[in-house]
């Protein structure tokens, strides 16, 4: 990482003047046509971009490689800007070659930013680390996967590697990345899931017996109530306005719980509504915004089922008491519990007055159906999966469950992270899954646990972890702590990362490295057998096909599953797997995945079906795969969530509109108003003035781990923003810095992202 301090962070290095000034316009409008126009422009694709945008999403295109939110097969459009950026930052004519990497020594790409590593374009050529030049040097596809064989089957245990899984790895891909790693003999499946949705599959197994949510497009358009919490709909799920602004349309009731009123959450021009875009016309998408306090959700949630018992003591039928007899546990206990716990205590915990408290459970009662959505704001505390079992709780109360209409529906994040946990990538895997894979497969899968990201990097630290493949993401920046991380890479025999474009990870490397490219989403996969297709699985349980159009980047990339192939064959000379014949047609590792799978039976015809299948989910009917046969009540005791002394300040490390994840497309935020300027820190006024700052003053922002290591950030802008008093916000990966690897969940092991307890003082 750079360490100059720079205002545009790991954005673009050449910025003018920074400012801050509210926006007021709706989401999704002109600034996003606007926008839209200029990265097409910028990366030159202007007229294959616009073409590429009318495949994208549809039966016999590509689905879009951005978020999870599901495809609305009713739209002959449907496409956002942040996809439309996605999609062209990954079709870019400009390549990364073997001349580039001749020209640059490792060490003075270290200098360059994150933005201009990824703006050189796709990577070409496989390439493997050079250490007496210190330059990545070309290697043939063979030899990379001799060497990683080699090493792989040097070690003294199959437990001494890791492999993690970015959420943009296809099905049939997983499949095969679970199936060699089992067969190698490891769970050490780290994936981008532990720093994301971790909590809400724990939460969701515990009480209705399954990882997901229970709702589909369908449901969000019958809801009479949505509740959408901790999501910042109009930069990271466009698409979802959408849904909000129909559902507004039609005088259903839309809350957004959030310390930030975010722009999505007020109003928005829906995204493929061009003519409303050229008419200014705005829907609004929101009947009231709850500033809770972060990590307040669990009590705001508890002082919403406390007015539901208040209104069943003069109305039962408040409650659904067919359904809590029949299909539920614990329900006198969590009933007693909230009685017990006062309105002071939730009040001061939520951030909340009671009035408004009681107006949110005034609308959850006066909707017969209720869908309620969550996403990082939730997870990414120490409780978040009491927090996203609460949610639960609250839904059970009025059968809002397995009916159509209700339910709850997490908001996944990349475009098939929720896939990925469904074809096998779990650190912690089922037995019965495990019988199974062995059984079809032929394998003996280990059953101890695996590592997951933060036991892996602890691991490569103390030399358990001498192995790391990544295939996809960018995992130095995306992981916590990012100097222990990073030292944590180094320290490592070999590194193997698998990406579609130069970043971070491969210069942050072990003692052998090797960069693998490969095709992307939108790219055409020639095999033996013809052209493959490739499955996702959507944030609704959506599974469908997706096919690139477009020409490969380079003719030496190779299709996610051939390269896991290739690595698996040359670290598995014995293996019985037909690792390569997979390979040859696509259809033929589906047919395994169809035999393994819960839901997957006859798995190659379902995705024939135009939209593709729904995974059959028994929670969804009311079938609860708990221990008890019932959906669980969760008596989770509210965590008090305010720091021990007013200096303290609890920061939430977030995206601006013009990333993805690691990837910074530009230094400015529109919908937040800012403009050339990432290493900020947002501040309530009154925190502002209790430290003696003006805006745009310089801080210092010093955090203290769990572990009592302290990290300091030097030189970050603050900025007046409408937050919550003793709360505070700024980005990742910038951010990440500040996070010890000490502090994740004690609940899902997540680290904790959204709540960095951090001191602020005026740099001197
Ligand atoms: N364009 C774009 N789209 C993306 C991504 C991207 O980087 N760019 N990333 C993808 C991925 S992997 C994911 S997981 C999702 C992430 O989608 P989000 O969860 O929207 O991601 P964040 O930017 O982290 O924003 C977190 C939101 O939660 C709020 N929040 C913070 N703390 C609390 C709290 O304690 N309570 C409540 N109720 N709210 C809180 C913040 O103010 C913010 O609005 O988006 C996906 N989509
Ligand atoms: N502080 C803080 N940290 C966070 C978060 C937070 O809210 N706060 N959010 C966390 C979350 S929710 C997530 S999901 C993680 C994200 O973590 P990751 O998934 O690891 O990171 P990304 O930035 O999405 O990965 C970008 C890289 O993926 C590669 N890539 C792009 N497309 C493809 C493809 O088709 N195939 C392959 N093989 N590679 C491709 C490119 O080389 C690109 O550089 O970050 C986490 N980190
Ligand atoms: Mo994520």
């Amino acid at each position: 990482m750079p360490n100059v301090p720079r205002q545009g962070g790991f954005g673009p290095a050449s910025e003018g003047a920074w400012s801050s000034t509210p926006y007021h316009h709706a989401a999704a409008s002109w600034g996003a046509a606007k926008s839209v126009g200029s990265i097409l422009f910028k990366q030159r694709e202007l007229v294959r971009g616009t073409h590429a945008m009318f495949v994208m999403n549809h039966p016999d295109g590509y689905d879009c490689p951005g978020c999870a939110w599901p495809d609305d097969t009713k739209l002959t459009l449907d496409f956002c800007e942040n996809g439309v950026k996605h999609v062209t930052w990954e079709m870019t004519p400009k390549r990364v070659g073997r001349d580039f990497f001749s020209q640059y020594t490792v060490a003075e790409l270290a200098d360059w930013t994150d933005f201009d590593l990824e703006n050189q374009g796709r990577l070409t050529e496989p390439m493997v680390y050079d250490a007496d030049s210190d330059h990545y040097v070309p290697i043939s596809w063979d030899d990379a996967f001799a060497l990683i064989g080699s090493e792989l089957r040097a070690l003294s245990s199959p437990h001494q590697a890791a492999f993690y899984t970015s959420g943009r790895l296809n099905n049939e891909a997983t499949f095969l990345y679970q199936l060699m790693a089992r067969e190698f003999g490891t769970n050490n499946l780290p994936d981008c899931s532990n720093m994301c949705h971790e909590a809400s599959g724990r939460a969701l197994q515990a009480s209705i017996g399954t990882g997901k949510g229970t709702c589909d497009l369908a449901d969000w358009e019958e809801a009479d109530a949505l509740f959408v919490m901790g999501v910042n709909a109009a930069s990271n799920a466009p698409r979802m306005l959408t849904a909000l602004a129909d559902a507004t349309r039609r005088g259903a009731q839309v809350v957004h719980i959030n310390p930030l009123v975010e722009i999505g959450s007020t109003k928005t021009i829906v995204p493929h509504e061009m003519v409303d875009m050229a008419l200014f016309k705005s829907t609004s998408v929101s009947d009231m915004n709850i500033q809770v306090r972060p990590g307040g959700d669990l009590a705001l949630l508890r002082g919403m089922a406390k007015v539901v018992f208040e209104a069943a003591e003069s109305d039962p039928t408040v409650l659904d008491q067919a359904f809590l007899v029949e299909h539920t546990a614990q329900f006198e206990a969590y009933r007693d519990m909230v009685a017990a716990t006062s309105w002071a205590e939730i009040t001061e915990q939520a951030g909340l007055p009671e009035s408004e408290i009681r107006r949110a459970g005034g609308i959850y009662l006066a909707a017969k159906r209720t869908v309620i959505s969550w996403c990082l704001g939730v997870t990414q505390h120490e409780h978040g999966v009491d927090s996203a079992r609460e949610i639960v709780n609250l839904l059970l109360l009025r059968g809002n469950i397995g009916r159509p209409g209700a339910g709850p529906s997490p908001v996944r994040g990349h475009s098939n992270v929720q896939g990925n946990r469904t074809c096998g990538i779990d650190h912690r895997p089922t037995a019965d899954f495990l019988d199974k894979l062995d059984e079809v497969c032929g394998i003996t899968s280990p059953r101890e646990h695996g590592l997951d990201t933060v036991t892996t990097i602890e691991g490569m630290h103390a030399g358990s972890v001498q192995v790391f493949v990544g295939m996809g993401g960018n995992f130095v920046l995306a992981a916590p702590d990012t100097a222990y991380t990073a030292a944590g890479l180094r320290k490592c025999a070999l590194t193997v990362q698998v990406s579609t474009k130069l970043n971070r990870s491969h210069l942050v490397h072990g003692r052998k490295a090797v960069i693998l490219p490969c095709l992307g989403r939108t790219e055409k996969d020639v095999q033996t057998a013809g052209t493959q297709g490739v499955t996702v699985e959507d944030a609704m349980s959506m599974v469908h096909i997706s096919y690139g159009k477009r020409r490969p980047a380079s003719p030496e990339l190779r299709s996610e599953p051939a390269v896991i192939a290739g690595i698996a064959a040359a670290t598995l000379p014995e293996s019985r797997t037909p690792w390569h014949w997979y390979v040859e047609d696509y259809d033929r590792i589906r047919e395994v995945m169809a035999k393994v799978l819960p839901g997957f039976t006859g798995f190659n015809q379902l995705i024939q079906q135009p939209g593709g299948f729904r995974i059959p989910q028994p929670a969804r009917e009311r079938v609860f795969q708990t221990p008890s046969g019932r959906a669980e009540f969760s008596l989770a005791p509210m965590p008090n969530v305010i720091p021990e002394d007013s200096e303290t300040l609890v920061l939430q490390t977030m995206r601006s509109h013009d990333q993805w994840n690691t990837t910074i497309y530009s230094s400015n935020d529109r919908y937040r108003g800012v403009k050339n300027l990432r290493e900020l820190i947002f501040l309530n006024a009154a925190d502002m003035a209790a430290r003696g700052l003006a805006e745009g003053d310089f801080v210092d922002i010093t955090s203290t781990s769990r572990d009592g290591s302290v990290r300091t950030l030097p030189r970050f802008r603050a900025l007046r923003y409408d937050l919550p008093p003793g709360s505070a916000a700024g980005y990742m990966p910038e951010m990440n810095a500040l996070i010890g690897i000490a502090d994740y969940s004690t609940q899902s092991d997540q680290p904790l992202m959204k709540n960095v307890q951090v001191r602020v003082r005026k740099s001197v």
